[in-house]
């Protein structure tokens, strides 16, 4: 790696230069995008991002789970250079090129299930999860969609709708699209009968509101993140996706499985899906699958993804050569650097040592998450009431000593770590050293 491994804090966090910077920015872009840290970044690559004004922070964040194979990982840079060269951009719904092919044969191939699939390529995240909202109800010729408490989707019209969390997501985005109807979750930690009952009774709720408020006759599709993310890591119950599952299976509604944020090994599987061995009609990812180039994609069930009408999907830039190429890269990085295994020894490291600070710090309330997707939740010592402050805290701290980490949850008390499965050991290390000084500060 050209860019060393080192933590190197030489000035403020921000620095003076990032703080130039961002005068700049407030005075060009609207404050509605808002950033976890102010630091402007000239370069990163492995566990570290370098900014401005020469630090370099360890990165516990992945650019929201994006990163997974580091930034700018070698094989990336040298397959996206070689396509930049030869051309840029037809328009795959124009005249089409082979890595588009490519990309969705490996998709079909990697997701859950041995059933015959077909893939959509698409930009971002928000957009895989619309388009599968639109396969859904062109298959089944249903309209209603169901989704479940804490999830997240996107920023468009119908993925804020489906988003759980108003501020920020939909504060004043009115008036949201029809027929989409939120179910409980599983939320162990949270459960007001105690997690050992929180999957069948969470499963039953649900099962019973959609029967009761929607029809289940009347649903084309259900919607959720195996692990849900923005709302804070929340691991389901075990038990409470095969029966969702099922339930699908029973009532011909196509089971969609959002694994934007879990996909492509994160979480110690190449999809959280197989955790619990469920294998999902559709399944929407992005993030991970590009190493930082914008793609995304929807892959499921022939049957169903045949369905739609010649030219009723598509876009100007889904599926972009360049993107391709990087994907294709990823895909094998994943595979010869085993970041699978890798993804696992992180939430190995990881998890017993935040566990020991649950023991020492009576603010943390949880520990969770699989892989290299873990999160504390932070509460009011002694209680379960979510704890915001001592969270801003936590993180301005971290931030202060050169750990970059990110925030989450629907009651915006819970840290979040999502580190590039290529982080050198010592850095995951020197990282958990810094937050537990924090967690012994605050
Ligand atoms: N589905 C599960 O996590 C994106 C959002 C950050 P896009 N998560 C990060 C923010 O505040 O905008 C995400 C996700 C899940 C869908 C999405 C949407 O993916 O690529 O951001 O559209």
């Amino acid at each position: 790696m050209s860019i060393p491994q080192e933590r190197r804090v030489v000035t403020a966090i921000p620095g003076p230069k990032s703080q130039e910077l961002l005068a700049r920015k407030q005075a060009a872009v609207p404050p509605g995008i808002a950033h976890a840290l102010p630091i402007f970044i000239t370069r990163a690559g492995g566990g570290v991002v370098e900014d401005a004004d020469g630090n370099s922070l360890i990165d516990f964040g992945s650019g929201i789970a994006v990163t997974s194979v580091g930034n700018s990982a070698p094989k990336v840079v040298e397959s996206v250079r070689k396509q930049v060269a030869d051309f840029t951009h037809t328009c795959f719904m124009v005249t089409p090129y082979e890595s588009y092919v490519r990309v969705a044969e490996k998709l079909n191939e990697l997701t859950p299930g041995d059933h015959e699939k077909r893939t959509v390529l698409l930009n971002t995240g928000a957009e895989a999860v619309e388009n599968a909202v639109k396969i859904a109800r062109s298959a089944t010729g249903r309209q209603a969609v169901i989704v479940f408490d804490h999830g997240y989707h996107g920023r468009t019209l119908l993925t804020m709708t489906m988003t759980a969390k108003n501020l920020p997501y939909k504060q004043g985005f009115g008036p949201y699209a029809p027929e989409v109807y939120r179910v409980p979750l599983a939320y162990p930690f949270r459960w007001p009968t105690g997690p050992e009952n929180c999957a069948e009774e969470a499963a039953a709720q649900a099962i019973d509101m959609i029967g009761k408020q929607v029809g289940a006759q009347n649903v084309a599709a259900v919607i959720i993140e195996p692990i849900a993310g923005e709302g804070g890591f929340i691991e389901p119950a075990k038990g409470f996706l095969p029966r969702i599952a099922e339930f699908c299976r029973e009532n011909g509604i196509v089971f969609v499985a959002d694994e934007v944020q879990t996909g492509f090994a994160r979480t110690g599987h190449l999809f959280a899906c197989e955790d619990e061995g469920v294998v999902p009609d559709l399944i929407a990812t992005a993030k991970g699958i590009a190493g930082g180039l914008p793609l995304a994609a929807v892959t499921g069930r022939a049957e169903i993804m045949d369905k739609v009408h010649i030219g009723g999907l598509g876009g100007t830039y889904g599926g972009n050569p360049l993107a391709c190429e990087a994907a294709l890269a990823v895909m094998e990085t994943i595979e010869e650097e085993d970041l699978v295994a890798k993804a696992r020894r992180i939430g190995e490291i990881m998890l017993p040592r935040l566990h020991a600070m649950r023991e020492r710090f009576e603010v943390i309330g949880d520990v969770r998450g699989r892989g290299a997707m873990i999160a504390v939740e932070l509460v009011r010592p002694g209680t379960k009431e979510p704890n915001p402050a001592a969270l801003a805290e936590v993180v301005r701290r971290c931030h202060a000593e050169g750990l970059l980490v990110l925030t989450a949850g629907t009651y915006g008390n819970v840290l979040r770590f999502l580190p590039p499965l290529v982080m050198p050991e010592h850095l995951l290390e020197e990282g958990l050293g810094i937050l537990e000084k924090a967690f012994a500060a605050v």
